[in-house]
């Protein structure tokens, strides 16, 4: 069996924490050292507090998951991605990467955080790794920075724009919640694609598992994880993997006796 879950988006306040570990209690303490775990990005929030505060806060997360029996890993997102420029030892509690191959009753697997597939369908001109690039600048620096990304842009990336240019206000809305955000149909109606696959760079016939967008669903060929932050219409979802079938399942806090 694979779990996947993303976007908790721990240390920012809007986050469901108290009922991600409940989730982490009851339904991953249950799997087996022959199912896997996949934490699908933006778990923690490094945008809008100190990395290592956010880290220090949600100690007895990790706690948890250091006590699961299950293989554990992290695919990053936009907000924890400078987890991926950390150097791990070989025994450390997960693996770290942008994109992850799993294979499930003979089906391949592709897992991605998401948030390529938005650089790629809406925020043209940036390319993916200019956007990455902005993504370890958030992550490092936070409180009034964030109001201004703009000169960073500039700053690092050289983008030009002229006033009013309508890419301007679809580049600074990177740092709003996705739930504000235009065009993410866009975001989907690439992510349901044949052609995704190619642009991503990933190995092709496999079903995709991402999350960022806040919006879950299920597809015949792609999935999309959703979110526990209570900004958003649908919460608490995660996917479950078994037998060839992928699942979409909202977690509800077991009643205690
Ligand atoms: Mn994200």
């Amino acid at each position: 069996m694979i779990i996947a879950v993303s976007d908790v988006h721990l240390g920012y306040q809007a986050s469901n924490r108290q009922l991600f570990l409940s989730f982490l209690e009851d339904v991953c303490k249950s799997l087996s050292s022959n199912d896997q775990l996949v934490l699908l990005g933006d778990i923690l929030d490094f945008w809008r507090m100190n990395n290592v505060a956010v880290a220090i806060e949600n100690e007895p997360i990790f706690n948890i998951l250091e006590s699961l029996d299950t293989k554990i890993h992290y695919i990053v997102g936009n907000h924890d991605y400078t987890l991926a420029t950390l150097k791990l030892a070989d025994n450390q509690l997960f693996d770290i990467r942008k994109t992850l191959r799993l294979e499930d009753n003979g089906i391949a697997y592709n897992f991605i955080h998401g948030y390529q597939l938005e650089a790629l369908a809406v925020f043209e001109p940036l390319t993916i790794e200019e956007y990455e690039s902005l993504c370890i600048s958030l992550c490092q620096r936070t409180g009034d920075f964030i109001g201004d990304i703009l000169s960073v842009l500039w700053d690092t990336i050289h983008l030009s724009f002229k006033k009013a240019d309508r890419r301007q206000r679809t580049i600074t809305s990177i740092t709003e919640v996705p739930e504000s955000r235009r065009d993410m149909h866009k975001v989907e109606q690439f992510a349901r694609s044949k052609i995704r696959d190619l642009f991503l760079g990933l190995p092709k016939n496999g079903r995709l598992i991402f999350g960022h967008t806040h919006r879950p669903f299920i597809d015949e060929n792609v999935a999309n994880t959703g979110c526990w932050v209570s900004d958003a219409s649908t919460q608490n979802t995660y996917i479950k993997i078994e037998n060839g079938e992928m699942e979409l399942i909202t977690y509800q806090k077991a009643r205690r006796q």
